[in-house]
């Protein structure tokens, strides 16, 4: 084949701390968000004290991303291990060991290493002290921790991502520690402005890393679900513009802008939200921007305009989503559509132009079991081959895609299924739910997978 990547292209692969770590009280590790909501899932095994055991097996790991031949690998590092109740002056010794020992395995590896600094997991400390996000004081203590990792891991890691899908947590807001039994109006209010500190506080990151490690590449993880309207109709086309704009561009527009979008007011408005702010704070957001953008890209989403709505009410309740019978579904109901990623890459190339992107996450899931030592997922496999080739052509329409990551190179914790939906590259045995000992296997798609990085080019 002459689908061949560019020479210095970082093939990845992707986790999360909390999804593969496990040990998530040890080494004076604090309980996390993350802990906390996994907690009533333990029959699914969505169990973050013991997750896949990653913290005991990360040498292991290291030594199949090897094999497997990665030039870069994503992961996040765990807030609470770092400073266990969020507040504290200093950073706990033993948290930041670990992740020193990976990052040194990494790259004497030559793994080069892309840091989420947080991946849904604000210390629980945070959340009882104040509310956690939806409180001011949560920038500063972010800030501060952001300042530490620069510091301890910046000349070994050139490649940052601040946020991991800050709008996906503003959807569901348990994730940001924001008790399910308010109504839901006070829920909406505080993830805004929880939303709100987020954009803050990152744009202080951006800038001091640009400041003082300007080595460094930064920006945020987003999640950007490709929107398509329904039919050529022009009120469904702009259905599909307006969820598109809200959900996923106007993350993207703030961290490559600088400037909060007026049609992301709008949509407040509709809401009868208002958002608390302080003076100076557009010159933060404007001074502070990310020079890269990591995109976690799985799946189109089909909508039609509800033309019976209020056209002054929120987004999500002026559209149905709408299935797709020539698409092929996961399960959960996620589509398998790689020419949504050629186009949505396009879109990102037309509104940040050479912006360079990383596709941070990537992948499809299916319930899996190990039969005789191997899986055999061709679902994946096919899933790799076409948006990899999709990414190619996108490349050769001129978008600056530089680093592609599946999710997941393990299998992990979903967030709402926990084991039962899998993702990785390599297989986890974790029958027994409390067996430490979890053994890994390659599935199919290890090869594959293999196979395009040995060769630079599509398989
Ligand atoms: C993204 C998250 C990941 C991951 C993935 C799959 O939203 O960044 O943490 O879990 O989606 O989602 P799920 O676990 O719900 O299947």
């Amino acid at each position: 084949t002459n689908e061949q990547f560019p020479d210095n292209f970082l093939w990845g692969a992707a986790t999360s701390a909390f999804q593969v770590e496990g040990g998530n009280q040890e080494d004076g590790k604090g309980l996390s968000v993350a802990d906390i909501r996994s907690y009533p899932k333990r029959h699914q095994q969505l169990d973050t004290t013991v997750s896949v055991d990653h913290y005991h097996h990360w040498r292991e790991d290291v030594q199949l991303m090897k094999e497997l031949g990665l030039k870069s690998y994503r992961f996040s590092i765990n807030w609470s291990r770092i400073f266990p109740n969020g507040d504290e002056v200093e950073p706990n010794q033993a948290g930041l060991r670990f992740y020193h020992h990976l990052i040194d395995e990494l790259v004497a590896a030559n793994i080069e290493p892309m840091v989420t600094m947080t991946h849904f997991d604000q210390p629980y400390g945070l959340v009882k002290k104040y509310g956690g996000w939806v409180d001011r004081r949560s920038i500063a203590d972010f800030v501060k921790y952001a300042k530490w990792l620069l510091k301890e891991f910046s000349p070994q890691v050139r490649y940052w991502l601040t946020i991991n899908e800050q709008a996906v947590m503003v959807l569901a807001t348990d994730m940001l520690g924001i008790d399910d039994h308010l109504d839901e109006h006070t829920r909406y209010q505080m993830a805004y402005q929880a939303n709100y500190h987020m954009w803050l506080a990152q744009a202080e990151v951006y800038k001091l890393c640009h400041d003082e490690y300007p080595n460094c590449m930064i920006g945020p993880a987003v999640s950007y679900i490709t929107t398509l309207p329904a039919s050529r109709k022009s009120y469904d086309m702009l259905a599909a513009k307006e969820l598109e704009d809200f959900y996923s561009f106007a993350q993207m527009d703030v961290a490559i802008h600088g400037v909060i979008p007026k049609y992301f007011e709008n949509e407040l408005a509709n809401l009868n939200i208002e958002i608390s702010t302080q003076p100076g704070d557009e010159q933060v957001l404007q001074e502070g921007r990310a020079n890269y953008l990591g995109v976690n890209w799985y799946c189109t989403t089909i909508v039609e305009a509800r033309r019976d709505a209020d056209p002054n009410g929120f987004i999500f309740r002026r559209i149905n989503r709408v299935i797709d019978p020539d698409l092929l579904y996961t399960e959960w109901g996620w589509n398998f559509d790689p020419v949504g990623l050629r186009y949505g890459l396009r879109q990102l190339n037309d509104r940040y132009p050479n912006i360079p992107i990383a596709i941070t996450e990537c992948g499809w899931s299916e319930r899996e079991e190990l039969i005789e030592g191997k899986v055999h997922d061709p679902q994946r496999i096919s899933y790799l081959h076409d948006h990899i080739h999709q990414m190619w052509l996108a490349i050769q329409d001129g978008v600056n895609v530089f680093s592609f990551n599946p999710w997941s190179f393990i299998d992990l914790l979903s967030n709402g299924d926990g084991m039962e939906k899998r993702y990785g590259l390599v297989f986890v045995d974790r029958t027994n739910f409390d067996e430490k000992n979890q053994k890994r296997y390659k599935k199919d798609s290890f090869y594959y997978y293999q196979k395009v990085l040995q060769t630079n080019s599509l398989q």
